[in-house]
């Protein structure tokens, strides 16, 4: 299986992340890139390359312009209106308060963007969301010619992006645009599959009132975990997406069995609305030492994820999104790709 990763994403790494009400390392970290890649060495995964630059069009014709104008711009706004540190967003437009005009103020820009605080944007932010982007979309493109699979190590992840919100570490949306890329080379119906321990919001944001798009997100329920807002299993779609959207929120504690039901019931509904290509949003934060997640899965159960997709035969994108046990992350990450190919 080829692979796509970028040795860009090291530039976006900023010096702390909001946490328990303390500045600490960011969870979402470099080191993550570096310990899945040896894995895939370790493995055999020999055919690693560097994306080309990623397809701007395809970007602004699901990102809002103001939007991206804030991800490419923002940061420098921010220095030169004389802050030092990162940018982070500390002001929102809440309940009953005026959200359709971003403020020029920087500081009330990014809270008209941000849907989190705890993501901060450092100087190299742009470029790495950038690289990030083009290994989803290039990774997307080697499967609509014809290759059965692809990963994308996508870093920064994606799926909590909408077209125009950033936050959960997230700035563009690189399994949708992964999924725009295989509409466009020719699939006529996608499905994503979000195995993330967290919502997909940004994912189901984008295909809400699609029909050509199915999304189905696998995750902790709202009322207890990130991004709180969303993933209730009333969210189904909107018009013709109605019914092209499948959420799955599930308890502290879960386990394989209840968490593999879930995915059979994902894996036959995209199989029913006759996907002729998959995404997989693939975190690995549902792995059981996950740091910022309740779920209990084992290393051998994402070997199982792997299989169970496997056995739908279809193309298959993953893109990288989330998991910040970083020592099991290799592992964890390169077991669903073997098992998928086991297959
Ligand atoms: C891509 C992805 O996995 N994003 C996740 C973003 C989560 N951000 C908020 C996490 C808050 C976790 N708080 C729990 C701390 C436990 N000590
Ligand atoms: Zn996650």
């Amino acid at each position: 299986m080829r692979v796509y990763a970028s040795e860009t994403h090291r530039a976006h790494f900023p010096k702390g992340e909001l946490s328990g009400g303390v500045f600490v390392r960011p969870f979402e970290c470099p080191e993550r890139v570096d310990i899945i890649r040896a894995r895939l060495d370790e493995r055999g995964f020999g055919d690693v390359r560097e994306p080309e630059e990623a397809d701007l069009e395809s970007i602004r014709s699901t990102t809002d312009a103001g939007y991206l104008a804030f991800l490419e711009h923002g940061h420098e706004q921010w220095r030169a209106a004389g802050n030092e540190g990162d940018l982070i967003a500390t002001n929102w437009p809440a309940r009953r308060m005026q959200q359709s005009r971003p403020p020029r103020d920087i500081d009330g820009r990014a809270g008209y963007y941000a849907l989190a605080s705890e993501t901060a944007i450092c100087e190299g932010t742009w470029v790495a969301t950038l690289a990030s982007a083009a290994c989803a979309q290039d990774a997307a493109k080697h499967v609509a010619n014809g290759a059965g699979a692809s990963f994308a190590l996508c870093r920064p992840p994606g799926h909590h992006a909408t077209s125009d919100m950033y936050g959960g570490y997230c700035f563009l949306n690189n399994a949708g645009l992964a999924a725009e890329t295989l509409r466009a080379g020719g699939a006529s119906r996608v499905a994503i599959i979000d195995v993330d321990f967290h919502h997909g919001n940004g994912t189901q944001d984008m295909f809400y009132s699609r029909g050509d798009v199915f999304f189905a997100s696998l995750h902790g329920a709202p009322e207890d975990a990130f991004p709180y807002f969303s993933g209730y299993s009333d969210e189904t779609g909107i018009g013709t997406g109605e019914g092209a959207t499948a959420n799955y929120p599930m308890p502290s504690g879960t386990t394989w069995e209840r968490w593999s039901d879930a995915l059979d019931d994902a894996l036959t509904r995209a199989l029913m609305t006759g996907a002729d290509a998959l995404v997989i949003s693939l975190g690995v934060d549902a792995y059981k030492e996950d740091p910022i997640s309740f779920f209990k899965l084992e290393s051998e159960d994402f070997t199982r994820i792997g299989e169970r997709i496997g056995k739908l035969r279809k193309p298959t994108v993953f893109c990288m999104e989330g998991g910040y046990a970083v020592d099991a992350i290799g592992v964890n990450t390169v077991n669903v790709l073997e098992g998928f190919s086991a297959v």
